[in-house]
């Protein structure tokens, strides 16, 4: 009697596919016009300085231009070359994308719904959410709703009802996800050739990884694409200033190949809905914007969790010329904040924080008893783990305590004579 052969679960649930869409990618390299290729894009010739000017003050960018720009324009791929080659797993999750946004430009926002749709596998995309987070503006509201009901039924749009700023904003979007995987994006973003399977597959092969995209950069002028560098690790300076560490040797060898990094630029990343509520998501206490970057990275690694960053997914963002927004006037929130993450993940390591910035001694950081209880947990590890082992090299270049002086005196001229001073 013949038996057929069990199928091979593991070869299955292991196998690799090409995910790239090469009759699409084909159609994108013919694309001709206004901001194709991502090239420097221009304003058609009869608009005034002034009419350019209104949309760039409250965007801080070139808003009148996106609107001259195709919503699904074409972008070039500038992945490392070995990326065209790379396969990923055939089995991946779906994902929610998350999008916050606080008076986002009509376009911008459209175009990075729009770069997600037309470049993320259809199976893959399950919904695109995007948080308003009480906008003022008329056109992120009915005009909103009604073009997403029309034309774009992947994507739910929800309304805060008051300003609760970019944190929350996100937990919002995050509570109504239904994907195993969420990926939070900015509002003024595009998704590059292929960006999704290499975000998603580390978090296939370990649920507690959380995998950013390299940000490339579009230029708030004229829209050009182009890249920031090719890749650095995330760290910080001890007035939590978001600052970047070299690549270690084994990440240069490995070009395509996703690395650890200690912290997160912030806005773009992919983190299972699982691992992201086992952490309690973010500290619901942090207030607008600040600090959220460092309290999830830091929990994602002392809680047995790993950062990293994919250099084959590529997204641009448009870094502004100048921040539009007006000082929501609640006080120095960011400083809480920082307060607020130091005091419950730093431990001994708060007071460099607090040494460079007093002020923040005086801050009540409000209650943590939540947030420390998480720490208690998941047994999370002390910072100085964190310090040692992930972001062992940050000290070097951004040390906790100023060296001395290596000299101190005058300096003069040799051939200068003595009397010649103070004249
Ligand atoms: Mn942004």
């Amino acid at each position: 009697m013949r038996v057929a052969p069990a199928p091979d679960f593991a070869r299955i649930l292991h196998s690799k596919i090409d995910w790239h869409d090469y009759h699409f990618i084909e159609q994108e390299l013919r694309r001709k016009g206004n901001g194709e290729q991502g090239k420097p894009a221009t304003l058609p010739p009869h608009f005034s300085a002034e009419e350019k000017e209104k949309l760039y003050k409250t965007n801080g960018f070139n808003a009148l231009l996106s609107d001259f720009i195709s919503l699904n324009r074409s972008i070039p791929d500038i992945r490392h070359l070995q990326c065209k080659n790379k396969k990923y797993l055939k089995n991946l999750p779906s994902v929610s994308i998350i999008v916050p946004f606080h008076n986002e430009h009509f376009s911008t926002l459209l175009r990075t719904v729009y770069s997600v749709i037309i470049r993320t596998p259809p199976k893959l995309l399950k919904e695109i959410i995007l948080v308003d987070d009480f906008s003022s503006k008329a056109h992120c509201k009915k005009e909103l709703d009604e073009y997403v009901k029309k034309y774009l039924p992947v994507v739910k749009v929800i309304h805060l009802p008051q300003r609760k700023g970019l944190i929350r904003a996100r937990l919002a979007g995050a509570k109504i996800a239904s994907a195993p995987v969420f990926v939070f994006l900015d509002s003024h973003t595009e998704a590059n050739v292929n960006w999704l399977p290499p975000l998603l597959e580390p978090i296939a092969e370990n649920e507690r990884t959380c995998v950013c995209p390299f940000i490339d950069v579009i230029a708030y002028e004229d829209f050009t694409y182009r890249a920031q560098d090719e890749g650095a690790r995330g760290a910080f300076d001890w007035e939590f200033y978001y600052k970047r560490l070299p690549l270690l040797p084994e990440d240069l060898a490995n070009p395509t190949k996703p690395f650890k990094s200690p912290v997160m630029a912030g806005g773009l990343f992919a983190i299972s809905s699982n691992f992201f509520w086992d952490l309690g998501g973010y500290d619901p206490g942090l207030d607008i914007w600040g600090g959220e970057q460092y309290e999830l990275s830091f929990k994602i690694w002392q809680c047995g969790g790993q950062l990293l960053d994919a250099p084959c997914s590529r997204v641009g963002h448009i870094y502004r010329k100048f921040a539009p927004f007006p000082n929501p006037g609640v006080g120095d929130f960011v400083g809480r904040n920082y307060r607020r993450v130091a005091e419950v993940w730093m431990d001994e390591y708060a007071e460099y924080l607090y040494k460079r910035r007093p002020h923040y001694r005086a801050i009540d950081p409000g209650d943590l008893t939540k947030q420390r209880a998480i720490r208690t947990k998941l047994k999370c590890k002390p910072f100085r783990w964190f310090m040692e082992e992930i972001a062992f090299d940050l000290v070097k270049k951004y040390p906790p305590v100023e060296p001395p002086d290596f000299a101190h005196g005058e300096v003069m001229n040799y051939h200068l004579k003595p009397e010649e001073l103070n004249t």
